[in-house]
């Protein structure tokens, strides 16, 4: 079976994009693809962060993927920090990347931009990402638009690192994520929904109460023109909203007479999604030693494929065993 892996970062609560975009066509695929979901804890420390809200985070994003349907038997669910080698692979790849490399990428400049205080471990943070993929031997990484050049940056330093010291991992391919799905910020409907965005007016959290989702959704930024159609240019907030019910109920959504009324009709399919998500997280909850279980588990059952693959790596590369 292919090897896939998911990754979710542990900085903020997930939302109607991280479960359209990626949570539910990995609960789609798990019955035919060998995917690893992988909460990336290591790279929510790359800008500013608490201590405490990273930990607490990471067991809410472990609860909200069991919540969410993922089988843990079928898909390991583990944190990368708990896994050594992914840090052990970092710094060998570091020492195959060049220093350009890493600061020509997009994302870095974009969130080293602010003038604030930069970490060195968010100009390292692709080749950290780069090992969580290859240290797997992952085969496909479904990936958007804005981490495109993330991936390709592990497919270099794969196919670099075989070249130079030998064949020791496998070059992964991007794979287009199953569900187009690409949720805007419902206040900002030509950004993407988001976690770190600062304001909440715009995300649809999938553990918020019914009152805060209809609240979100009636709010949801329109236009003037007054007529509902798909027209991702003129009017991005409808379609934003049309799309949503859409990806929400598996059809295509019938006319509308209002704004108000598919706003009414987005807010009772959003809602009939993530009920269910919502009471199975609320039983799950009610035992955190059993969401850490699952997390012991998901790394038992890998570890061994990373320790190998460094095995392989550091031999290459010239260390001893
Ligand atoms: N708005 C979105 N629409 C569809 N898919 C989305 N994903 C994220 N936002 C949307 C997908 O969710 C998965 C996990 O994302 P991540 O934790 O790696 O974070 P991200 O891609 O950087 O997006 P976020 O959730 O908005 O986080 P921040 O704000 O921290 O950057 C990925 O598969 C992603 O494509």
């Amino acid at each position: 079976m292919t090897r896939r892996l998911t990754g979710f970062q542990p900085t903020g609560k997930l939302h109607l994009g991280n479960l359209l975009g990626a949570m539910r066509p990995l609960v789609a695929r798990q019955h035919t693809t060998d995917t690893i979901a992988m909460i990336a804890d290591l790279h929510a420390l790359t800008l500013e962060h608490d201590p405490a809200t990273v930990r607490a985070t990471t067991l809410e994003v472990a609860t909200v993927l069991l919540a969410a349907g993922i089988d843990p038997q079928r898909t390991p669910i583990i944190a990368n920090s708990q896994i050594p080698e992914h840090v052990e692979l970092h710094y060998l790849l570091e020492c195959t990347t060049g220093f350009g490399e890493a600061a020509r990428m997009i994302q870095f400049k974009e969130k080293s931009a602010g003038g604030g205080p930069v970490r060195l471990s968010l100009l390292t943070y692709p080749v950290l990402m780069a090992a969580d993929i290859l240290v797997y031997d992952v085969q496909q990484v479904p990936v958007g638009d804005d981490q495109n050049q993330h991936l390709e940056l592990s497919r270099t330093l794969a196919t670099r690192f075989n070249a130079r010291y030998g064949e020791t991992f496998t070059v992964p391919e991007g794979v287009r994520p199953e569900s187009s799905a690409r949720i805007m910020d419902l206040a900002e409907p030509t950004r993407k929904m988001s976690k770190s965005a600062s304001s909440t007016a715009g995300r649809i959290g999938l553990l918020d109460p019914p009152e805060v989702i209809r609240r979100t959704i009636g709010r949801a930024v329109t236009d003037a023109i007054g007529v509902v159609r798909h027209d991702p240019q003129h009017q991005p907030g409808v379609t934003n909203l049309l799309g949503i019910l859409a990806e929400c109920t598996g059809r295509e959504p019938g006319e509308f007479s209002s704004y108000g009324a598919l706003k009414r009709e987005v807010t009772d399919a959003v809602e009939d999604l993530l009920a269910p998500i919502r009471a199975r997280y609320a039983e799950l909850s009610k035992d955190p030693g059993h969401v850490r279980e699952i997390l012991a588990e998901g790394k038992t059952r890998v570890r061994p494929l990373a320790q190998a693959t460094v095995r392989r790596a550091r031999a290459a590369i010239g260390l001893l065993d």
